[in-house]
């Protein structure tokens, strides 16, 4: 079960590195390729997920799902994202945002779905942080990131979120972010909370990922950098492991 073995790790005081799949910019020797490259540097979860749905999700986790053991976790952008050929889903609930259908109405449209996917259920606190650009996830999602130097509204947020029993909190600076969720917002939430911490947008380099671990980050999420280079890939996961 993937919650319990994201649990089992932070017991074991081991980081976890999740590579961001969007399967709308991959070819299917694309997606072959950088699962190759994710099985050889170790990569300890696959996230699928995107904005928008141009390729089909099935085929996508059906492919990945043929070429690696890693663990494979939706992070659906939408209902509309939702296979039974991964392992897992995020479970989103927007709890920066004020968008009911993000907070309650997508996830009773989806429930009987996924409860018959069979798929495991990790409900997470989603919570955006302003980035220092407009990102997809706040267009799409009609909602506010939460100003960056806010700390005490990211960490309420984050609480509540707990309090509300999400088994997951989810940092998010939005794909692509000029800046990731800085160390000073990482550590305040880290410190208030007892669920694991996934934290991720715009982290570009293994140094990145190191200031990210050290603020208290349990799971590093990277997408676009990998995309652009797929080379860093290695160099992120050990230095996530190497914590
Ligand atoms: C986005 O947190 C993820 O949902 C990853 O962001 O694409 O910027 O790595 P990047």
């Amino acid at each position: 079960m993937i919650y319990n073995h994201i649990i089992k790790s932070i017991e074991n005081k081991k980081k976890l590195f999740g590579l961001l799949i969007d399967p709308d910019n991959h070819s299917d020797q694309s997606l072959i390729n950088i699962i190759d490259k994710a099985n050889s540097a170790k990569v300890d979860l696959i996230l699928i997920g995107g904005s928008l749905l141009n390729n089909h999700i099935d085929h996508a986790a059906d492919l990945i799902r043929r070429n690696t053991k890693i663990p494979m976790v939706l992070f659906p952008g939408s209902p509309l994202q939702i296979t039974s050929n991964a392992d897992g889903i995020l479970l989103l609930s927007l709890i920066s945002g004020r968008n009911p259908d993000l907070l309650i109405g997508n996830h009773v449209i989806a429930s009987a779905y996924i409860k018959r996917s069979g798929l495991e259920v990790l409900p997470t606190g989603y919570i955006l942080i302003e980035g220092g650009k407009s990102t997809s996830v706040e267009y799409m999602s009609n909602t506010r990131p939460i100003p960056a130097e806010k700390i005490d509204i990211a960490i309420a947020t984050a609480m509540a979120g707990e309090m509300l029993g999400l088994k997951l909190i989810y940092l998010e600076a939005g794909s692509g972010a000029n800046n990731p969720v800085t160390y000073d917002l990482i550590s305040g939430v880290k410190k208030n909370i007892s669920i694991p911490l996934i934290v991720g947008g715009g982290i570009k380099t293994k140094e990145a990922v190191e200031k990210t671990i050290k603020a208290g980050a349990d799971i590093i999420v990277v997408g676009t950098a990998i995309e652009q280079n797929s080379e860093v890939l290695q160099e992120m996961v050990e230095k996530t492991h190497s914590y």
